[in-house]
């Protein structure tokens, strides 16, 4: 037998005991063709085209053991999303106990140089936290905290050091993931001339997953998905069929109008087999690898 045929032989072994393993893992949530088609499409994406990943903050504050135990389920089964993380309580907070003001005008931290010392702090650190934890179960990670997102200074001068993203280098990603690392990405970026910037993160989220055109947008929350006027997941959004009657509900509160807004706006301009989901992080490979889902699915 030749070489190729032999990797061929290899790779289907090794996938056929991927498939093994997910399908004892997830045996109360999902049948094996499920499993089969899902993985398929994962896979068929291609290694950088999986998925991007956001966690915010508050994830990583509380549900940091069922962030970890799901991300290393995914690279133990050949899939390395790329990870952008945020950190807004914790910049809350040490801005605080700095005695430093800190407000926000639509969602976005005002930024001024004191804000941004501490903030460049705390979003590594938070990186950093996250990467040592997961390496702490073997799971080998790239801390990407400069270097990805290129931006100008807003216009909207009282927000101060607030970036607008102009250009993304995908270069660093590309070489974490080829290294068999998971990249975790900060949500910060540089100016041409090298000034740092503060970018809120699911604002480079977006930014990155157009660039990038992932199958998969995930948004890991501690509520799970969006939710309706009686605090239930709404499983699925088509923004074709659902979004005008959707965002005409007077239950919808601005928060969530932004986010359906943003989500429609990221769909647009990515291949009509991507989507976005909405989950919490014990639920990712439920909403992964299962008809059902977990938390709320937005196709369009
Ligand atoms: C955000 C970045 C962190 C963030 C901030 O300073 O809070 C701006 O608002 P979460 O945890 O995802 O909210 N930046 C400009 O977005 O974190």
């Amino acid at each position: 037998m030749n070489k190729a045929n032999n990797s061929y032989v290899e790779s289907t072994t090794s996938q056929s005991k991927i498939k093994d393993t997910i399908i004892q893992l997830l045996s109360n949530l999902a049948n094996p063709k499920e499993i089969d088609q899902y993985l398929n499409r994962f896979v068929n994406a291609g290694q950088s085209h999986f998925a991007v990943i956001k966690v915010g903050g508050a994830v990583l504050e509380n549900d940091l053991d069922n962030l970890c135990s799901s991300l290393a389920f995914l690279e133990q089964i050949g899939l390395f999303p790329i990870v952008v993380h945020g950190a807004g309580p914790q910049l809350s907070i040490n801005l605080k106990n700095a005695g430093i003001e800190s407000e926000f005008i639509d969602g976005q931290r005002i930024t001024t140089a004191e804000v941004l010392s501490v903030a460049r702090k705390t979003f590594i650190q938070q990186n950093l936290k996250l990467a040592n934890r997961l390496q702490n179960m073997g799971v080998k990670t790239a801390s990407i905290t400069s270097g990805v997102f290129k931006a100008n200074q807003t216009a909207n001068t009282q927000l101060g050091l607030v970036g607008v993203v102009t250009e993304i280098d995908l270069a660093p990603i590309q070489q974490a993931l080829e290294n068999g690392t998971i990249p975790i990405l900060s949500s910060l970026a540089e100016t041409e001339s090298g000034q740092c910037l503060n970018i809120n993160a699911d604002v480079a989220t977006n930014q990155l997953a157009i660039a990038l055109k992932p199958y998969k947008i995930i948004f890991l929350t501690e509520t799970g998905g969006l939710l309706d006027q009686d605090d239930n997941i709404i499983s699925s959004v088509n923004l074709i069929t659902d979004y005008n009657h959707l965002m005409n509900q007077p239950w919808l509160h601005g928060g969530m109008k932004l986010k359906i807004k943003q989500v429609a706006e990221i769909l647009s301009q990515l291949p009509a087999t991507a989507s976005v989901s909405i989950t919490k992080p014990s639920h990712l490979a439920k909403e992964l690898f299962t008809h059902k889902g977990s938390g709320t699915l937005i196709r369009k």
